[in-house]
Protein backbone atom coordinates (compact mmCIF):
# COMPACT_ATOMS: atom_id res chain seq x y z
CA UNK A 1 0.00 0.00 0.00
CA UNK A 2 1.74 3.70 -0.76
CA UNK A 3 0.66 6.02 2.04
CA UNK A 4 0.35 9.24 1.15
CA UNK A 5 3.28 11.54 2.70
CA UNK A 6 2.64 15.37 1.32
CA UNK A 7 0.03 17.28 -0.88
CA UNK A 8 1.16 20.30 -2.64
CA UNK A 9 -1.19 22.08 -4.80
CA UNK A 10 -0.23 25.29 -7.40
CA UNK A 11 -2.28 27.68 -9.03
CA UNK A 12 -1.12 26.99 -13.12
CA UNK A 13 -2.78 28.26 -16.22
CA UNK A 14 -4.92 26.51 -18.74
CA UNK A 15 -4.85 25.97 -21.98
CA UNK A 16 -6.94 29.35 -22.46
CA UNK A 17 -5.34 31.17 -19.60
CA UNK A 18 -7.11 31.03 -17.04
CA UNK A 19 -6.46 29.59 -13.56
CA UNK A 20 -6.19 25.71 -13.16
CA UNK A 21 -4.70 23.70 -10.32
CA UNK A 22 -1.90 21.40 -9.98
CA UNK A 23 -1.41 18.70 -7.72
CA UNK A 24 1.76 16.46 -6.75
CA UNK A 25 1.27 13.61 -4.17
CA UNK A 26 4.16 11.61 -2.74
CA UNK A 27 3.87 8.53 -1.30
CA UNK A 28 6.12 6.71 1.44
CA UNK A 29 7.28 4.46 -1.18
CA UNK A 30 8.95 7.56 -2.82
CA UNK A 31 6.53 7.50 -5.76
CA UNK A 32 4.98 10.88 -7.44
CA UNK A 33 1.76 11.78 -8.97
CA UNK A 34 0.96 14.72 -10.31
CA UNK A 35 -2.66 16.31 -12.37
CA UNK A 36 -4.24 19.62 -13.76
CA UNK A 37 -7.50 20.44 -13.30
CA UNK A 38 -9.18 21.35 -16.49
CA UNK A 39 -12.44 24.00 -16.99
CA UNK A 40 -15.21 24.41 -18.89
CA UNK A 41 -16.41 27.72 -20.48
CA UNK A 42 -20.40 26.04 -21.16
CA UNK A 43 -20.59 24.94 -17.69
CA UNK A 44 -23.71 23.22 -16.36
CA UNK A 45 -25.77 24.75 -13.54
CA UNK A 46 -25.69 21.53 -11.13
CA UNK A 47 -21.95 20.40 -11.56
CA UNK A 48 -18.87 21.01 -9.24
CA UNK A 49 -17.52 24.66 -8.94
CA UNK A 50 -14.35 25.16 -10.01
CA UNK A 51 -12.65 27.19 -6.80
CA UNK A 52 -13.82 28.45 -3.28
CA UNK A 53 -15.71 31.84 -3.39
CA UNK A 54 -12.31 33.26 -3.34
CA UNK A 55 -10.94 31.39 -6.57
CA UNK A 56 -7.88 28.98 -7.43
CA UNK A 57 -5.51 30.67 -5.06
CA UNK A 58 -7.61 30.70 -2.00
CA UNK A 59 -8.80 27.04 -3.04
CA UNK A 60 -4.54 25.88 -3.07
CA UNK A 61 -4.58 27.90 0.58
CA UNK A 62 -7.13 25.56 1.87
CA UNK A 63 -5.26 22.35 0.45
CA UNK A 64 -2.65 23.28 2.23
CA UNK A 65 -3.83 24.38 5.31
CA UNK A 66 -5.53 20.72 5.53
CA UNK A 67 -3.12 18.70 3.66
CA UNK A 68 -2.54 16.65 6.56
CA UNK A 69 -6.30 15.05 6.25
CA UNK A 70 -4.80 13.55 3.21
CA UNK A 71 -2.00 12.39 4.72
CA UNK A 72 -1.56 8.49 5.23
CA UNK A 73 -4.55 7.53 3.33
CA UNK A 74 -3.91 4.70 0.78
CA UNK A 75 -3.22 6.67 -2.67
CA UNK A 76 -4.54 3.99 -4.59
CA UNK A 77 -8.02 3.54 -2.53
CA UNK A 78 -10.42 6.11 -4.07
CA UNK A 79 -12.96 6.30 -2.04
CA UNK A 80 -10.34 7.04 1.12
CA UNK A 81 -9.21 9.74 -0.79
CA UNK A 82 -12.83 11.31 -1.78
CA UNK A 83 -13.05 10.62 1.78
CA UNK A 84 -10.71 12.61 2.91
CA UNK A 85 -11.35 15.62 0.49
CA UNK A 86 -14.89 15.87 2.15
CA UNK A 87 -13.44 15.93 5.94
CA UNK A 88 -11.68 19.14 4.46
CA UNK A 89 -15.52 20.51 2.25
CA UNK A 90 -18.80 18.65 3.12
CA UNK A 91 -20.59 20.85 0.52
CA UNK A 92 -22.42 19.52 -2.10
CA UNK A 93 -21.04 21.05 -5.09
CA UNK A 94 -17.07 21.53 -3.60
CA UNK A 95 -18.23 25.32 -3.02
CA UNK A 96 -15.51 25.63 -0.37
CA UNK A 97 -12.31 23.74 -1.70
CA UNK A 98 -13.31 23.42 -5.38
CA UNK A 99 -14.03 20.81 -7.94
CA UNK A 100 -10.54 21.42 -9.00
CA UNK A 101 -9.13 20.59 -5.99
CA UNK A 102 -10.68 17.42 -6.12
CA UNK A 103 -10.06 16.56 -9.38
CA UNK A 104 -6.36 17.17 -9.28
CA UNK A 105 -6.00 15.35 -5.46
CA UNK A 106 -7.89 12.35 -6.85
CA UNK A 107 -6.48 11.89 -9.93
CA UNK A 108 -2.40 12.62 -8.58
CA UNK A 109 -3.10 10.18 -5.71
CA UNK A 110 -3.66 7.16 -8.25
CA UNK A 111 -0.95 8.53 -10.29
CA UNK A 112 1.17 8.28 -7.25
CA UNK A 113 -0.41 5.00 -6.68
CA UNK A 114 0.17 3.27 -10.62
CA UNK A 115 4.07 4.33 -10.20
CA UNK A 116 4.34 2.67 -6.75
CA UNK A 117 2.68 -0.48 -8.03
CA UNK A 118 4.68 -0.35 -11.62
CA UNK A 119 1.34 -0.24 -13.39
CA UNK A 120 -0.54 1.89 -15.82
CA UNK A 121 -3.30 4.55 -14.28
CA UNK A 122 -5.77 2.74 -16.28
CA UNK A 123 -5.14 -0.58 -14.61
CA UNK A 124 -5.72 1.00 -11.37
CA UNK A 125 -9.17 2.32 -11.96
CA UNK A 126 -10.64 -0.44 -14.24
CA UNK A 127 -12.23 -2.06 -11.18
CA UNK A 128 -11.58 -5.97 -12.99
CA UNK A 129 -13.51 -4.46 -15.78
CA UNK A 130 -12.30 -5.49 -19.85
CA UNK A 131 -10.36 -2.68 -20.37
CA UNK A 132 -11.39 -1.56 -24.35
CA UNK A 133 -10.50 1.30 -26.84
CA UNK A 134 -13.07 4.36 -27.15
CA UNK A 135 -13.22 6.38 -30.60
CA UNK A 136 -11.82 9.65 -30.71
CA UNK A 137 -14.92 12.56 -31.29
CA UNK A 138 -13.04 15.47 -32.09
CA UNK A 139 -14.33 19.08 -32.84
CA UNK A 140 -13.83 20.20 -36.18
CA UNK A 141 -15.56 23.33 -36.17
CA UNK A 142 -16.59 25.66 -33.29
CA UNK A 143 -19.26 28.35 -32.36
CA UNK A 144 -21.25 28.91 -29.52
CA UNK A 145 -19.41 29.67 -25.99
CA UNK A 146 -15.89 28.25 -27.66
CA UNK A 147 -15.54 31.00 -30.13
CA UNK A 148 -16.15 34.52 -31.23
CA UNK A 149 -18.72 36.35 -33.32
CA UNK A 150 -20.38 35.67 -36.57
CA UNK A 151 -19.44 31.95 -35.68
CA UNK A 152 -22.53 29.10 -35.21
CA UNK A 153 -24.82 28.99 -32.18
CA UNK A 154 -23.99 25.65 -31.80
CA UNK A 155 -21.41 24.67 -29.86
CA UNK A 156 -19.25 22.00 -31.70
CA UNK A 157 -19.03 20.03 -35.45
CA UNK A 158 -17.69 16.80 -34.53
CA UNK A 159 -16.54 13.93 -36.64
CA UNK A 160 -16.26 10.35 -35.27
CA UNK A 161 -14.27 7.47 -37.62
CA UNK A 162 -16.82 5.33 -36.99
CA UNK A 163 -15.06 2.67 -39.22
CA UNK A 164 -11.89 2.80 -38.02
CA UNK A 165 -10.32 -0.57 -37.29
CA UNK A 166 -7.14 0.31 -34.97
CA UNK A 167 -7.00 3.56 -32.99
CA UNK A 168 -3.85 4.79 -35.19
CA UNK A 169 -6.30 4.88 -38.62
CA UNK A 170 -8.84 6.67 -36.05
CA UNK A 171 -6.72 9.43 -35.27
CA UNK A 172 -5.13 9.71 -38.75
CA UNK A 173 -8.91 10.02 -39.98
CA UNK A 174 -9.58 13.40 -37.79
CA UNK A 175 -6.91 14.73 -38.31
CA UNK A 176 -7.29 14.47 -42.53
CA UNK A 177 -10.83 15.18 -42.21
CA UNK A 178 -9.94 18.12 -40.46
CA UNK A 179 -7.32 19.20 -42.71
CA UNK A 180 -10.12 18.63 -45.09
CA UNK A 181 -12.29 21.01 -44.06
CA UNK A 182 -10.04 23.92 -43.68
CA UNK A 183 -9.06 23.81 -47.51
CA UNK A 184 -13.20 23.85 -48.00
CA UNK A 185 -13.31 26.84 -45.63
CA UNK A 186 -10.58 28.72 -47.08
CA UNK A 187 -11.67 27.85 -50.90
CA UNK A 188 -15.32 29.27 -49.73
CA UNK A 189 -13.94 32.62 -48.27
CA UNK A 190 -10.95 33.40 -49.53
CA UNK A 191 -10.75 36.12 -46.54
CA UNK A 192 -10.77 32.88 -43.84
CA UNK A 193 -7.82 33.88 -41.21
CA UNK A 194 -7.78 29.55 -40.35
CA UNK A 195 -8.96 30.94 -37.20
CA UNK A 196 -9.60 27.97 -34.90
CA UNK A 197 -11.67 28.07 -30.93
CA UNK A 198 -11.19 26.97 -27.69
CA UNK A 199 -10.78 23.48 -28.66
CA UNK A 200 -8.80 23.08 -31.88
CA UNK A 201 -12.12 23.76 -34.28
CA UNK A 202 -12.19 25.70 -37.26
CA UNK A 203 -14.46 29.40 -36.23
CA UNK A 204 -15.65 30.21 -39.45
CA UNK A 205 -18.34 33.02 -40.08
CA UNK A 206 -20.83 31.21 -40.77
CA UNK A 207 -24.65 29.76 -39.51
CA UNK A 208 -25.34 26.01 -38.26
CA UNK A 209 -26.73 24.64 -41.51
CA UNK A 210 -24.08 26.07 -43.86
CA UNK A 211 -20.99 24.49 -40.66
CA UNK A 212 -22.71 20.73 -41.24
CA UNK A 213 -22.83 21.33 -44.86
CA UNK A 214 -19.54 22.06 -45.28
CA UNK A 215 -18.26 19.29 -42.69
CA UNK A 216 -19.88 16.79 -44.57
CA UNK A 217 -18.59 18.08 -47.75
CA UNK A 218 -14.89 17.66 -46.29
CA UNK A 219 -15.65 14.28 -45.43
CA UNK A 220 -17.61 13.29 -48.53
CA UNK A 221 -14.01 14.95 -50.56
CA UNK A 222 -11.88 12.76 -48.84
CA UNK A 223 -13.84 9.50 -50.70
CA UNK A 224 -16.05 8.41 -46.96
CA UNK A 225 -19.59 8.36 -46.87
CA UNK A 226 -21.40 9.50 -43.76
CA UNK A 227 -22.48 7.00 -41.20
CA UNK A 228 -20.48 4.44 -43.05
CA UNK A 229 -16.21 5.38 -42.54
CA UNK A 230 -16.95 8.39 -40.92
CA UNK A 231 -19.88 10.14 -38.80
CA UNK A 232 -20.76 13.70 -37.62
CA UNK A 233 -21.65 14.57 -34.36
CA UNK A 234 -22.86 17.80 -32.66
CA UNK A 235 -22.73 19.52 -29.13
CA UNK A 236 -25.83 21.96 -29.39
CA UNK A 237 -24.40 23.10 -25.94
CA UNK A 238 -28.58 24.07 -25.63
CA UNK A 239 -28.73 25.61 -22.20
CA UNK A 240 -26.67 28.68 -23.71
CA UNK A 241 -29.50 29.29 -26.17
CA UNK A 242 -32.34 28.50 -23.98
CA UNK A 243 -33.68 31.72 -22.27
CA UNK A 244 -35.33 30.50 -19.19
CA UNK A 245 -37.86 33.59 -18.73
CA UNK A 246 -39.06 33.29 -22.52
CA UNK A 247 -39.31 29.81 -22.72
CA UNK A 248 -37.40 29.77 -25.71
CA UNK A 249 -34.21 29.23 -27.41
CA UNK A 250 -32.26 32.17 -28.23
CA UNK A 251 -30.24 31.60 -31.42
CA UNK A 252 -28.74 35.52 -31.48
CA UNK A 253 -26.24 34.84 -34.21
CA UNK A 254 -28.39 32.92 -36.86
CA UNK A 255 -31.11 35.24 -35.59
CA UNK A 256 -33.65 32.77 -35.07
CA UNK A 257 -35.84 32.03 -31.60
CA UNK A 258 -36.75 28.18 -31.15
CA UNK A 259 -39.80 27.22 -29.17
CA UNK A 260 -39.13 24.06 -27.46
CA UNK A 261 -41.38 21.98 -29.94
CA UNK A 262 -39.22 23.93 -33.40
CA UNK A 263 -36.33 22.30 -31.56
CA UNK A 264 -36.98 19.40 -31.24
CA UNK A 265 -37.80 19.19 -34.92
CA UNK A 266 -34.60 21.67 -35.87
CA UNK A 267 -32.49 18.81 -34.22
CA UNK A 268 -34.39 15.90 -35.31
CA UNK A 269 -34.11 17.95 -39.35
CA UNK A 270 -30.09 17.86 -38.68
CA UNK A 271 -30.06 14.32 -37.91
CA UNK A 272 -31.63 13.29 -40.66
CA UNK A 273 -30.26 15.63 -42.59
CA UNK A 274 -26.43 14.98 -42.02
CA UNK A 275 -26.73 11.17 -40.63
CA UNK A 276 -25.27 12.27 -37.25
CA UNK A 277 -24.36 9.76 -34.80
CA UNK A 278 -23.94 11.65 -32.27
CA UNK A 279 -26.10 14.49 -30.29
CA UNK A 280 -25.47 15.98 -26.83
CA UNK A 281 -27.80 18.37 -25.19
CA UNK A 282 -29.88 18.78 -28.30
CA UNK A 283 -32.45 20.45 -25.50
CA UNK A 284 -31.53 22.69 -22.44
CA UNK A 285 -30.11 20.44 -19.43
CA UNK A 286 -33.28 20.93 -17.43
CA UNK A 287 -35.25 19.35 -20.20
CA UNK A 288 -35.59 15.44 -19.48
CA UNK A 289 -38.94 14.84 -21.37
CA UNK A 290 -37.70 16.46 -24.31
CA UNK A 291 -34.33 14.47 -24.51
CA UNK A 292 -36.49 11.23 -23.87
CA UNK A 293 -38.44 12.42 -27.33
CA UNK A 294 -35.05 12.39 -28.88
CA UNK A 295 -33.78 9.23 -27.60
CA UNK A 296 -37.30 7.63 -28.77
CA UNK A 297 -37.20 9.13 -32.36
CA UNK A 298 -33.76 7.83 -32.76
CA UNK A 299 -32.79 4.92 -30.62
CA UNK A 300 -29.51 4.32 -32.83
CA UNK A 301 -28.15 7.99 -32.65
CA UNK A 302 -26.15 8.32 -29.02
CA UNK A 303 -28.71 11.14 -27.71
CA UNK A 304 -26.10 12.52 -25.21
CA UNK A 305 -26.50 13.93 -21.95
CA UNK A 306 -24.12 16.73 -20.93
CA UNK A 307 -25.00 19.78 -18.99
CA UNK A 308 -28.17 17.58 -18.39
CA UNK A 309 -26.55 14.69 -16.26
CA UNK A 310 -23.30 16.66 -15.08
CA UNK A 311 -21.18 13.06 -14.29
CA UNK A 312 -23.59 13.54 -11.03
CA UNK A 313 -24.44 9.62 -9.63
CA UNK A 314 -27.92 10.83 -8.72
CA UNK A 315 -28.74 13.02 -11.71
CA UNK A 316 -27.99 10.24 -14.31
CA UNK A 317 -30.38 8.03 -12.03
CA UNK A 318 -33.26 10.08 -13.10
CA UNK A 319 -32.20 10.57 -16.59
CA UNK A 320 -32.24 6.20 -16.82
CA UNK A 321 -35.71 6.67 -15.32
CA UNK A 322 -37.16 9.16 -17.86
CA UNK A 323 -34.55 7.26 -20.38
CA UNK A 324 -33.75 10.58 -21.73
CA UNK A 325 -30.73 9.49 -23.06
CA UNK A 326 -28.43 6.96 -24.30
CA UNK A 327 -25.01 8.03 -23.89
CA UNK A 328 -23.49 10.35 -21.19
CA UNK A 329 -20.55 12.43 -20.84
CA UNK A 330 -18.15 11.11 -18.21
CA UNK A 331 -16.28 14.76 -17.27
CA UNK A 332 -14.36 14.33 -13.80
CA UNK A 333 -14.27 17.78 -12.59
CA UNK A 334 -17.79 18.10 -13.19
CA UNK A 335 -18.38 15.55 -10.12
CA UNK A 336 -15.43 16.80 -8.25
CA UNK A 337 -13.33 13.45 -7.63
CA UNK A 338 -13.11 10.65 -9.42
CA UNK A 339 -14.56 8.38 -7.00
CA UNK A 340 -17.86 9.99 -7.58
CA UNK A 341 -17.47 10.60 -11.68
CA UNK A 342 -16.48 6.13 -11.72
CA UNK A 343 -19.64 5.82 -9.06
CA UNK A 344 -21.49 7.71 -11.87
CA UNK A 345 -19.81 5.45 -14.94
CA UNK A 346 -20.64 2.51 -12.90
CA UNK A 347 -24.38 3.11 -13.24
CA UNK A 348 -24.76 4.53 -16.30
CA UNK A 349 -23.05 1.33 -17.66
CA UNK A 350 -25.40 -1.17 -15.48
CA UNK A 351 -28.39 0.83 -17.07
CA UNK A 352 -26.40 0.17 -20.78
CA UNK A 353 -25.56 3.69 -20.82
CA UNK A 354 -23.23 4.50 -23.35
CA UNK A 355 -19.93 6.34 -21.69
CA UNK A 356 -18.30 9.08 -23.72
CA UNK A 357 -15.73 10.59 -21.44
CA UNK A 358 -14.48 13.98 -22.21
CA UNK A 359 -12.09 16.98 -22.08
CA UNK A 360 -12.71 20.36 -21.23
CA UNK A 361 -12.29 23.52 -23.46
CA UNK A 362 -9.68 24.91 -20.89
CA UNK A 363 -7.32 22.21 -20.59
CA UNK A 364 -3.88 21.11 -19.61
CA UNK A 365 -1.57 18.94 -21.03
CA UNK A 366 -2.11 15.93 -18.89
CA UNK A 367 -3.69 12.74 -20.01
CA UNK A 368 -5.49 10.74 -17.52
CA UNK A 369 -8.65 11.16 -19.28
CA UNK A 370 -7.36 8.61 -21.68
CA UNK A 371 -6.68 6.22 -19.62
CA UNK A 372 -10.25 6.79 -17.98
CA UNK A 373 -12.16 6.46 -21.47
CA UNK A 374 -10.18 3.07 -21.64
CA UNK A 375 -10.76 1.70 -17.78
CA UNK A 376 -14.79 2.88 -18.42
CA UNK A 377 -14.85 0.86 -21.86
CA UNK A 378 -16.15 4.23 -22.98
CA UNK A 379 -17.41 4.47 -26.25
CA UNK A 380 -16.12 7.67 -27.55
CA UNK A 381 -13.35 9.90 -26.00
CA UNK A 382 -14.24 13.37 -26.90
CA UNK A 383 -10.90 15.35 -26.81
CA UNK A 384 -10.71 17.64 -29.61
CA UNK A 385 -8.54 16.76 -32.85
CA UNK A 386 -6.19 19.74 -32.67
CA UNK A 387 -3.99 21.87 -30.13
CA UNK A 388 -0.81 20.48 -27.67
CA UNK A 389 -3.51 19.88 -25.45
CA UNK A 390 -5.59 18.13 -27.62
CA UNK A 391 -3.37 16.06 -28.89
CA UNK A 392 -1.65 14.87 -26.00
CA UNK A 393 -4.53 12.77 -24.97
CA UNK A 394 -4.49 11.38 -28.61
CA UNK A 395 -0.86 10.49 -28.39
CA UNK A 396 -1.46 8.95 -25.13
CA UNK A 397 -3.94 6.53 -26.67
CA UNK A 398 -1.28 5.82 -29.16
CA UNK A 399 1.03 4.38 -26.50
CA UNK A 400 -1.37 2.56 -24.90
CA UNK A 401 -2.12 0.71 -28.10
CA UNK A 402 1.03 -0.85 -27.01
CA UNK A 403 -0.47 -2.38 -24.25
CA UNK A 404 -1.66 -6.12 -24.73
CA UNK A 405 -4.27 -5.54 -21.90
CA UNK A 406 -6.55 -3.57 -24.19
CA UNK A 407 -9.44 -4.49 -26.46
CA UNK A 408 -9.09 -3.36 -29.65
CA UNK A 409 -12.04 -0.96 -31.15
CA UNK A 410 -13.82 -3.76 -33.96
CA UNK A 411 -15.25 -5.08 -31.14
CA UNK A 412 -17.20 -1.78 -30.28
CA UNK A 413 -17.71 -0.79 -33.97
CA UNK A 414 -20.44 -3.00 -34.30
CA UNK A 415 -22.92 -1.09 -31.83
CA UNK A 416 -22.55 2.29 -33.01
C1 LIG B 1 -18.73 20.46 -23.62
C2 LIG B 1 -17.34 20.88 -23.26
C3 LIG B 1 -16.24 20.14 -23.96
P1 LIG B 1 -16.89 23.01 -21.92
O1 LIG B 1 -19.66 21.25 -23.56
O2 LIG B 1 -18.96 19.30 -23.90
O3 LIG B 1 -16.37 20.13 -25.35
O4 LIG B 1 -17.17 22.26 -23.31
O5 LIG B 1 -15.67 22.40 -21.35
O6 LIG B 1 -16.72 24.46 -22.31
O7 LIG B 1 -18.09 22.79 -21.07
MG1 LIG C 1 -21.12 19.47 -24.00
Amino acid sequence: MAQITSVIGRTLYNSRGAHAIEVDIRTDGGSFGRACSPSGASVGIHEAAAFGKGGAPESVSLLTEHSSELVGTDAADTGSVHDALRRIDDTQGWSRLGGSVAYAVSIAAVEAAARAEKKQFFEMISGGAKPAFPYPIGNILGGGAHAGPGTPDIQEVLVCPIGAKTIHDAIRTNFEVHAELGGVLRKRDTGFTNGRGDEGGWAPRLDNEEALELAARACEDLGYTLGREVALGVDFASSTQWDRERGAYNYARTGSVHTPGEQIEFVSGLVEKYKLAYAEDAVHEEAFSEMAELVSRFPHVLITGDDLTVTNHEIIGRAIAAKSCNAAILKVNQAGTLHDALRFARTATASGISLITSHRSGESTDSHISHIAVATSSKMLKSGVLGGERVAKLNELLRLSEHGLIQGMAELGAQI
